[in-house]
């Protein structure tokens, strides 16, 4: 969506709100535009579907050159998708770190250590590449980045990432403000759950 925003493409799509979740029964609909039950899923006027976000984000740049959010320029093409993969694997961690400690006492310890610590080694990462990552256009790689950390505020608002990695935090600050973020601030009216996961500064 903030991609969608930032092409000032919106007005182009016709959105639809869609219920999944990963333990759960696939919502049907998804299903058929995406077999992984997955969202976002884009319908072209053709039929044809587009997942996932990512590629999505591909198709606005054929669609829409400028902002470009995927450089054509191989080393900066590089850089962003490699910012990109960590951000995305880590929205995939916090998710299955969610799921994994919803699961009362049948929750696996091991898994949720181990989710936990790959999610304080990539937000280490970040935080050790901010001058750079924060530096570039808003791209790809920032705007995966603006996701997670918005996941973070909304799901694991206890976690204390900001002040474990205060130039992420910094930079969080100022890109909130930014028209394509305000646009799509993500609300929800589910319970607060506390959720297993502390962010310490610095190390991986
Ligand atoms: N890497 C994928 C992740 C998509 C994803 O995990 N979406 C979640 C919602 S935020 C979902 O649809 N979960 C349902 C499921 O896993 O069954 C992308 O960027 O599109």
């Amino acid at each position: 969506m903030i991609a969608l925003h930032e092409k000032h493409l919106v007005s182009q799509v016709e959105l639809v709100r869609s219920r999944v979740a990963f333990a759960a029964e696939p919502n049907p609909t998804v299903l058929s535009d995406n077999p992984l039950g997955k969202i976002p899923a884009l319908v072209l006027n053709n039929g044809a579907t587009v997942f996932d976000s990512s590629v999505i984000c591909e198709y606005l740049d054929m669609l829409q050159p400028e902002p470009r959010l995927f450089p054509t320029e191989n080393e900066a093409r590089l850089r962003q998708l490699r910012w990109h993969a960590l951000a995305d694997g880590l929205l995939d961690a916090l998710l299955l770190l969610r799921i994994e400690a919803q699961r009362g006492d049948k929750l696996d310890a091991t898994i949720i250590a181990s989710l936990a610590r790959k999610t304080q080694a990539s937000m280490a990462m970040l935080e050790h590449e901010a001058a750079s990552l924060t530096a570039g256009p808003f791209a790809i790689a920032q705007i995966s980045v603006t996701c997670v950390l918005g996941y973070l505020d909304l799901r694991y608002s206890e976690s204390g990432w900001q002040a474990a990695f205060p130039a992420l935090a910094a930079w969080y600050t100022t890109i909130a403000e930014h028209p394509s973020v305000v646009a799509t601030a993500i609300s929800d009216t589910l319970p607060e759950t506390k959720l297993p996961l502390t962010f310490s500064g610095g190390a991986q």
